[in-house]
C-alpha cells in the first residue's frame, strides 16, 4: 500500500507526458545531428562510390591529408578541333557499326597482327573518364594455355550459372541465341581481351587515387574497342562472365583493386559462322527529339 502511494504520487508518473516530450526532442535532435554529420562527411563520396565494397575501401583512406589534386594543375592549351571534313562521316560510320554483330564461332587462323590489336586498345584509351582517372586495363591473352585455363575457369563457373543462379526466365530468353555453359570461342579465338575496371588507383607515392564513375568510364572504353575492331574488321563477343571475376584476376595475377568487367574474344568468323536472325530498333524507337 505504501508502495502504491509512492509510486501515484511521484514526479515520474505525474509529469509522465512532458519527460516523454522532452525525451521524444532529444532523440529527434540526437538524430537530426548525427545524421547531418553524416551527410557532411559523406558528402564527398556520394559520387565516387558505387557498392559497399568501395564504401569499405574508402573508409581505409587517410582522410587527415592536405587535399592535392590528382592531375598536376597546370595551363589548359588550346583545343586543336577535329578535322570534320567529312560530312558523310556519321552515315559511314553507321553503315560501318551497322555490320557489327556478336559472334560465337571464331577461327584460330588467321591470327591478326598484335600491332592491330594494341592500335585498337589505344582507340579505347581514347575514352572519356572521370576526371580523367583512366580506370580501365585491358589483359591481352594469346598464350593457349592462358586460354585453356581461362576456359576451364568460366565453363566451370557457366555451368553452375545455367543450372543454378540464373533465373529460369534468363535461360529461356537466351534460347533464341542458343548460348550455353560451353565456350569454345575460349580458345579457339586467337586473343581475348579481359576489360578490368581499376575501382581505385595508386599514386606514386603509394597513395590511394580516387576512381570516379569507374565502371561507367571503363564501360565507355570498351564501346570504343568495340567500334575500332569493328574498323579493323575483326569481330568480338561481349561477354560478362558471372561468378569468373576472382579466379580470372588471380590467374592474371592482377591486383585487387581491379575488377572484371568484359572478357572478349576476338578474331575472325569460322567459315560457316551464323548469327541469331535479329532486328535492331529503328531511330524513331530510341530518338526524342524536344
Ligand atoms: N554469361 C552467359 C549467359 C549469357 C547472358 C547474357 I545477358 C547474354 O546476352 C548471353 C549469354 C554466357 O555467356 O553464356
Amino acid at each position: 500500500m505504501e508502495v502504491d502511494d509512492l509510486i501515484s504520487s511521484s514526479k515520474l508518473v505525474k509529469h509522465w507526458p512532458s519527460l516523454l516530450l522532452g525525451l521524444g526532442l532529444i532523440w529527434i535532435l540526437k538524430n537530426w545531428f548525427f545524421n547531418g554529420n553524416r551527410r557532411y562527411r559523406d558528402a564527398g563520396k556520394s559520387y565516387s562510390v558505387e557498392n559497399q565494397e568501395e564504401a569499405e575501401e574508402d573508409d581505409l583512406e587517410d582522410l587527415e591529408d592536405e587535399l592535392q589534386p590528382a592531375l598536376e594543375e597546370k595551363p589548359h592549351v588550346p583545343f586543336v578541333p577535329g578535322q570534320n571534313l567529312n560530312p558523310n562521316g556519321a552515315k559511314q560510320f553507321y553503315e560501318l557499326m551497322r555490320g557489327r554483330r556478336s559472334i560465337r564461332s571464331f577461327k584460330s587462323h588467321p591470327k591478326p597482327d598484335l600491332s592491330v590489336i594494341e592500335d585498337c586498345i589505344r582507340a579505347a584509351g581514347t575514352s572519356p573518364s572521370g576526371a580523367h582517372t583512366e580506370p580501365w586495363t585491358f589483359c591481352v591473352v594469346e598464350s593457349s594455355e592462358v586460354k585453356q585455363s581461362i576456359r576451364e575457369i568460366v565453363e566451370q563457373e557457366e555451368l553452375i550459372n545455367y543450372s543454378q543462379r540464373m533465373h529460369p526466365q534468363w535461360v529461356t530468353d537466351l534460347r533464341p541465341l542458343q548460348t550455353s555453359y560451353i565456350k569454345e570461342y575460349l580458345t579457339d579465338a586467337p586473343y581475348l581481351i579481359l576489360i578490368f575496371k581499376q575501382t581505385y588507383g595508386l599514386s606514386k607515392d603509394g597513395k590511394r587515387k580516387r576512381h570516379y564513375y569507374n565502371e561507367i568510364s571503363t564501360s565507355i572504353s570498351a564501346g570504343l574497342l568495340l567500334c575500332a575492331l569493328q574498323a579493323a574488321g575483326l569481330s568480338s563477343l561481349v561477354t560478362t562472365p558471372l561468378n569468373c571475376g576472382p579466379a580470372l584476376r588471380s590467374l592474371l595475377k592482377r591486383p585487387t583493386n581491379e575488377k572484371l568487367l568484359i572478357l572478349l574474344p576476338v578474331g575472325y568468323p569460322k567459315d560457316g559462322c551464323t548469327v541469331p536472325d535479329l532486328e535492331r530498333k529503328n531511330l524513331l524507337d530510341i530518338m526524342v527529339l524536344f
